[in-house]
């Protein structure tokens, strides 16, 4: 019999890394997506369409984290082994936007599963996996951050994430549930969500590079980050669930960039100069000799600022046997190139596109 896996936010960057993943292992994966009005599928579309080339099967269900009932009924049908808990309204300029939402889906819908899997009975064998984030860190109170560092989040979302956090341990504690958090920091991939910064620049960038895009406007250019791929970090995922005792861990590459180093390096990737603005660029913004501009919309900027994040994933090294496998540079150029092809893509059609008209 294959072990059965239930991932809310299947339809996500990590959901699709996470699927792709255990179906691999022979799982099978079952996967909350939400109703929206357009596709939403298209990260793991490839792992639906073809069942032959993975072992296990993906099975989707309609769910959302904030209706409890959807929740039940999806946990009553599927009997997961293993609960994935990825679903969350993820960014977080938005939350400060929309608070309230929010705190319903990434605080209290880590309450809701946590019931359902209580009120099935599962709470006795099915392990739990709490999407956590080095956002609790916020304000730093020591670097690097590893587990037993204090939590002083800064956003909405953090904040929300701190109750998704802390009701994981309590339950753990409460019911001898296992249950972890992974403390992940950071982590990109050609799939990452086109708002978040590494993937708007590599887009943007790509565009730039073919003329479809003049200039690039960015928020604080000074913050760090430590940024990580994520086909390596749900690897991490799964081993949490693998283990005798069920515990926390931050997942980290030990390295930091900036915004403003992000960005360079892909400029590199492309062979492009970048001119930042303020640097002589004309009273549009732009520059007459083809370099491209790179400036700062204030707009960007949110209402409290995380400014550094650095982990340090000593205990998942040491207790997991885990390291990251792609570098910094390496994660940079797979976003460029995708993007770049995607851009050209885009070009193409664009051309057939006006051709036909004629
Ligand atoms: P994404 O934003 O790419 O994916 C989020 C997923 O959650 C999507 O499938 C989305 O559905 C779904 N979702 C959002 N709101 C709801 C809801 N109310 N009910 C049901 N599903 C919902 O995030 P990532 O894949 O990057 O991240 C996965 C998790 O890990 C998130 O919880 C995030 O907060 C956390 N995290 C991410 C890090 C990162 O760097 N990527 C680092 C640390 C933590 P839809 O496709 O319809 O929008
Ligand atoms: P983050 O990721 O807030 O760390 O949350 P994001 O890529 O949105 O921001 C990283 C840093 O870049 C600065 N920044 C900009 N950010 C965006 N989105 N757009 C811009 O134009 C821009 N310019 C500068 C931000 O201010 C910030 O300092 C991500 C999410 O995946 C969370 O869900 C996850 O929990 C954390 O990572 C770890």
């Amino acid at each position: 019999m294959s072990k059965v896996a239930l991932i809310t936010g299947v339809t996500g960057q990590d959901g699709a890394y996470l699927a792709e993943f255990l179906l691999r292992k022979g799982y099978t994966v079952h996967g909350i997506r939400r109703r929206v009005s357009l596709f939403n599928t298209h990260r793991i579309d490839h792992l639906y369409a073809d069942p032959h080339e993975h072992p296990g099967r993906l099975v989707l269900h309609y769910g959302d984290m904030t209706d409890s009932s959807s929740l039940l009924r999806v946990v009553e049908q599927s009997q997961p082994d293993e609960v994935y808990n990825l679903a969350a309204q993820s960014h977080v300029a938005v939350s400060f936007e929309e608070p309230e939402y929010t705190a319903n889906s990434d605080a209290v819908g880590v309450l809701r599963m946590l019931e359902a899997l209580r009120i099935t009975g599962l709470q006795k064998t099915a392990r739990f996996y709490q999407a956590s984030t080095s956002e609790l860190y916020g304000l730093v109170q020591e670097t690097p951050q590893k587990e037993t560092t204090p939590f002083y989040p800064r956003s909405p979302y953090a904040v929300a994430k701190l109750y998704g956090y802390w009701i994981t341990v309590n339950y753990r504690e409460s019911y001898g549930m296992y249950a972890c958090n992974g403390i992940l920091f950071n982590h990109e991939s050609p799939v990452r969500g086109e708002t978040f910064v590494t993937r708007k620049i590599t887009r943007a960038l790509a565009r730039i590079k073919l003329g479809t895009q003049r200039a690039l406007y960015l928020g604080n250019l000074d913050a760090k980050r430590d940024w990580g791929h994520a086909k390596d970090y749900v690897e991490m995922q799964w081993l949490m669930l693998q283990q005798e005792k069920p515990e926390d861990y931050v997942i980290a590459t030990g390295a930091q960039y900036s915004v403003r180093e992000f960005v360079t390096r892909a400029a590199d990737r492309l062979g492009m100069l970048i001119r930042w603005e303020g640097e002589g660029v004309d009273e549009k913004g732009y520059l007459p000799d083809g370099r491209f501009v790179v400036g700062v919309d204030p707009g960007y900027f949110r209402p409290a600022e995380v400014d550094t994040l650095l982990g340090d994933a000593s205990k998942a090294r040491a207790k997991l046997g885990w390291s990251p496998k792609v570098s910094f540079p390496e994660l940079v150029n797979e976003m460029v190139d995708a993007d770049l092809a995607e851009a050209e893509a885009e070009l193409r059609a664009a051309t057939q596109r006006r051709r036909s008209l004629f």
